[in-house]
């Protein structure tokens, strides 16, 4: 099994997601926290177990006096949200030796499970694991089912086999999107296994809904979350960092 204590506290977790500028656009971002620094600097203060970039701004911002203050998790691959129309397919474009070169303490790579595409990212994917462990890196898929193959189906079982894929792939921490209950996360949290699994923030939620999700999810069984815009795009990032923080690791 592969070491997770450098972006884990007793077990638990709270990343910060950064990798929206390609996945989302500037639509997420304002005056603020379209800088990578700001970021940056919510994520010392607010004490995360890492960081969640893409190479290009891990390469300009996360520089050697950093490397001390925050761990980095390198997303490998990613897309746009401009290309519609068809099944999914987010290609790799960082290798793991580049990320371990970045200072790299884990690596993340998107799986949407159901695309047509699905195979060239399970293979990617695999060959990432392989790599990775090789050199004692944690690896986290972020498992999400999608595409016109899924339209139909159940979500939360969708969401259930897309964390047991993570497993049978050698994620060591799945990554998943919030499957509305407590009951639903549990069997996802069943399916992963031995495999982590950490809830992806979502959307900007009204707070109060937002922190449910949270205690909902450690209840369930899952080590911590993985927060983007519900943190940084916050009028008070480092309050609702502590207000997370206080469930996760109270625990
Ligand atoms: P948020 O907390 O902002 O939702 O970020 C989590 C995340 O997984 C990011 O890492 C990624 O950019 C984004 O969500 C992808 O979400 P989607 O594919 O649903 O647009």
């Amino acid at each position: 099994m592969v070491d997770l204590s450098k972006i884990t506290t007793n077990g638990k977790a709270l990343y910060l997601a950064y990798d929206q500028g390609m996945e989302h656009g500037l639509g997420d971002f304002d005056d603020e926290n379209v800088d990578p620094n700001y970021i940056l600097g919510i994520g010392i203060s607010g004490k995360y177990n890492a960081l969640i970039l893409q190479k290009g701004v891990a390469e300009k911002y996360y520089d050697e006096s950093l490397k001390s203050k925050i761990p980095l998790i390198l997303k490998l691959n990613g897309k746009t949200n401009l290309v519609k129309g068809q099944d999914p397919y987010s290609p790799l474009l960082c290798t793991v030796e580049e990320a371990l070169d970045l200072g790299a303490s884990a690596v993340g790579y998107t799986v949407y499970v159901g695309s047509e595409f699905e195979s060239k990212m399970t293979s990617e994917f695999s060959q990432v694991v392989r790599e990775a462990h090789q050199k004692n890196l944690p690896v986290i898929g972020w498992m999400y089912p999608r595409g016109k193959s899924i339209a139909g189906k159940d979500e939360k079982e969708l969401i259930a086999y897309a964390a047991r894929m993570g497993l049978e792939l050698g994620a060591d921490i799945v990554k998943v999107k919030y499957p509305g209950s407590l009951e639903a996360l549990k069997r996802v949290v069943e399916a992963a296994g031995k495999t982590k699994v950490v809830v992806s923030g979502g959307e900007k939620a009204e707070e109060k809904i937002f922190l449910s999700m949270v205690k909902t999810a450690i209840e369930a069984g899952a080590i911590g979350m993985a927060v983007g815009r519900n943190v940084w795009q916050s009028k008070d990032p480092i309050g609702m960092t502590e207000k997370i923080k206080e469930i996760i690791f109270s625990v």
